[in-house]
């Protein structure tokens, strides 16, 4: 692409901080906000973007951005329509939220740590209202994840939650009605995230629910919160991959008889050994199972 010299002088760096399809937030380096709409239709950056961006003001807001910069990372989901559409980028952790109620879908969980493995991110599981029920989350602490039990109506349980997400830039996850917008309400004095307006004064304020939006703690960590799913599951992958996102197969998997053993029906499964023994939680396995199956029934052509 060659630019012309106004150009490059006028060009801006920023992140994007919620996206809006036609139009986005741009947050420079003092954390200043501009309204900015796209150069082009196939720009399409998302929360947590590195963008350039030159101000120019319209009826949009303040700004065009003309380039969004290669992602380290990005997490995508089947839209409505089947296809893959990315939800956010440039995380370094997902923190999967889960709570007694709505009732914990706890394959749910599974399905985004394999995401993060396959990103190649940290993944981290919060049990939210522990003031109702305390979930037991060992399961997932026994193979490396992180996990903290908070009650966001009770500020002081939420400390390590608080923690947890010092040093990274996290994309909060999970089931709609788990409280993930109320963990940042509380974790953000002055924040209502649900009715926040993110207009910078030139254009109309904007609701927050449906977009993903990132928010700064004080502890210097970043979080985005995203609008809640009904279901998740990554977008289309190998076998070989699905099983790498079972990080806890990875030492017994070196006691199969078969190189490419998918751990269903082979004889001499370290894994299955591991399953019967205990090491491997059966219902981590039934799991893996259950989305070896879904992968299978998935047409990898209605995937863009
Ligand atoms: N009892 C209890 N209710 C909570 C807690 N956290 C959130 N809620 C409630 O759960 C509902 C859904 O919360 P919300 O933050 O919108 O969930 P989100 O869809 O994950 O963002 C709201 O009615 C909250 O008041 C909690 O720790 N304990
Ligand atoms: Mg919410
Ligand atoms: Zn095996």
């Amino acid at each position: 692409m060659t630019r012309t010299k106004s150009d490059t002088e006028t060009l801006r760096s920023g992140r994007i901080v919620a996206a809006h399809g036609r139009h986005a937030i741009v947050e420079d380096a003092d954390r200043k906000r501009y309204r900015c709409g796209m150069k082009g239709k196939r720009l399409r950056p998302v929360c947590a973007d590195e963008v350039r961006w030159r101000p120019h003001q319209s009826d949009i807001g303040d700004g065009i951005i003309t380039e969004v910069l290669p992602r380290r990372a990005q997490l995508s989901r089947p839209d409505n329509r089947g296809r893959s559409e990315v939800v956010a980028s440039n995380m370094s952790q997902i923190v999967v939220v889960v709570a007694p109620r709505p009732p914990a879908d706890l394959s749910l969980v599974d399905r985004y740590l394999v995401s993060a493995e396959l990103i190649g991110v940290a993944g981290a599981v919060v049990g939210n209202k522990n003031d109702i029920d305390a979930l037991d989350l060992r399961e997932f602490q026994n193979i490396g994840y992180r996990t903290v039990s908070v009650c966001a109506k009770q500020a002081d349980t939420l400390e390590l939650l608080v923690a947890l997400l010092a040093d990274h830039t996290s994309i909060l996850v999970g089931q709609s009605g788990v409280g993930k917008s109320s963990l940042l309400n509380a974790m953000i004095p002055g924040l209502d995230s649900r009715t926040q307006e993110l207009s910078t004064g030139s254009g109309e304020g904007r609701h927050t629910t449906t977009a993903s939006v990132l928010y700064h703690l004080s502890n210097g960590g970043e979080v985005i919160d995203s609008p809640g799913v009904r279901d998740y599951a990554p977008p289309p992958i190998s076998d070989r991959e699905l099983i790498a996102g079972f990080v806890e197969f990875g030492e017994p998997s070196t006691q199969c008889r078969f190189n490419d053993c998918r751990h269903l029906t082979e004889p001499d499964c370290g894994v299955k050994q591991s399953v019967t023994d205990g090491q491997i939680s059966q219902r981590r396995y039934n799991s893996y199972r259950q989305l070896l199956e879904r992968l299978a029934n998935l047409n990898p052509d209605s995937y863009s």
